[in-house]
């Protein structure tokens, strides 16, 4: 039986984390966020690919990749969240679980971050809680996947 393979995908700007803004961004740097995740995986038995791009067509081209080698997507998509119906087709077409989350709470934030194109096409949402969201977001999508796939 293969392990659930996981793809973690962080859009724009996010390669900026713990560089500029840590008011509102926090100071762990992407490299923190996915060293985390990746100890995450090695315990719950999956494994897990992390790619960060500020291009939408290349994260476009990774979740068309992705149909055939991964089970299910964790994305950030920063600020593509709010604009990019080429992201949420790219999800709808590939049809793979997919949990969408973000570091802050994009609800307590301005208006124009309160739409998200991702989240009618996600299985869920995880917006708020720093790098936490990433972790807690990585645990719903493998319970998600074990649940609907439970042999494998
Ligand atoms: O809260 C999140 O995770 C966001 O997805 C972050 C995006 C923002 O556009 C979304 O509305 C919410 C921005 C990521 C920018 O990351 C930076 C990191 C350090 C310095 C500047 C930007």
């Amino acid at each position: 039986m293969r392990l659930p393979n996981i793809l973690v995908l962080h859009g724009p700007n996010l390669n900026l984390l713990g560089q500029r803004e840590p008011g509102v961004y926090g100071d762990s740097t992407l490299a923190d966020i996915n060293r985390v995740l990746e100890d995450d995986a090695r315990r719950l038995n999956v494994r897990l690919s992390a790619l960060q791009s500020n291009h939408e067509g290349v994260l476009v081209d990774k979740i068309h990749d992705a149909r055939d080698t991964h089970d299910g997507i964790l994305i950030n998509a920063g600020a593509y969240t709010h604009t990019s119906v080429a992201l949420r087709d790219a999800i709808a077409a590939v049809n793979l679980p997919t949990v969408e989350v973000h570091l802050s709470n994009i609800y307590r934030r301005e208006a124009f971050r309160h739409h998200s194109y991702i989240a009618p096409v996600a299985i869920g949402q995880i917006s708020g809680f720093g790098p936490d969201s990433y972790r807690l977001g990585l645990h719903a999508l493998v319970n998600y996947l074990q649940r609907s796939q439970p042999d494998s």
